[in-house]
């Protein structure tokens, strides 16, 4: 009785751990797809082609109001912004291990470059790729030239945390601060400094690019760019 009651817990806790995600390949759902896959649990992926315009449609926009991806439907609640998935992914599989307790030694630099990838640096990719689309085509070239110094500042100070030889961003494992930065340091490959070109950054994009995980990732958006 107690062991099938147990059972009906557990089953009812995958049931609600269940998630859809709405993504477009390559695009900053990337991260959120990738980190899914990691924690290797059941989820749905729903192909947005923003590519034809999908996300602006008044389905998409229900659930996504500002018309972009990744959308994750969490408990029946549709949920947008990279970053905050990825940390609401490791709150709710703190087993995974990929985001350091609060109150560990690592929280505080974890918090730091979540907060910093996705308020420094993902406004000036979204700058770099959208600036004659967000704003005035006349002023796009130099909203490109801040978002490209922008850029490249990044990888400087990201090049600077690797300098010691660490094989993660965070705590000696890897977190969700290696999904965000490696999907953004991916996006840089056809610009003129690709953050491959850093020289720390280089070995650690071959590691991370290395795991199951990325290869599997990959291989489900149909992305054969950017892999070792
Ligand atoms: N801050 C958002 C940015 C999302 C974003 O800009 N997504 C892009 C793809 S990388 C998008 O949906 N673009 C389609 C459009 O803007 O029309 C997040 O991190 O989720």
């Amino acid at each position: 009785m107690i062991r099938a009651l147990f059972q009906l817990l557990l089953d009812y806790r995958c049931l609600s751990m269940t998630y859809s995600l709405y993504y477009a390949p390559g695009a900053a759902s990337m991260a959120v797809h990738w980190m899914l896959i990691e924690l290797d649990i059941p989820f749905e992926a729903q192909l947005v082609d923003i590519k034809a315009g999908a996300q602006h449609t008044d389905g998409y926009r229900r659930l996504n109001p500002s018309g972009r991806v990744p959308t994750l439907i969490v408990d029946g609640v549709a949920r947008g912004e990279s970053a905050a998935l990825l940390m609401l992914l490791a709150e709710r599989h703190p087993a995974a291990g990929l985001a350091p307790a609060p109150g560990s030694a690592d929280r505080a630099e974890w918090l730091e470059l979540m907060v910093y990838l996705a308020n420094t640096l993902l406004p000036a990719m979204r700058d770099w790729f959208y600036a004659d689309v967000d704003g005035d085509t006349a002023g796009a070239d130099a909203v490109k030239a801040l978002a490209r110094k922008r850029i490249e500042a990044a990888w400087d100070k990201l090049d600077r945390c690797l300098a010691d030889g660490r094989h993660y961003l965070v705590g000696g494992s890897l977190s969700t601060v290696d999904f965000l930065a490696v999907m953004l340091m991916r996006w840089s490959r056809n610009m003129a400094r690709p953050a491959t070109t850093w020289p720390h950054l280089s070995p650690y994009i071959n590691r991370l690019r290395e795991l199951p995980s990325f290869i599997e990732l990959n291989a489900r958006e149909g992305l054969t760019e950017w892999v070792n």
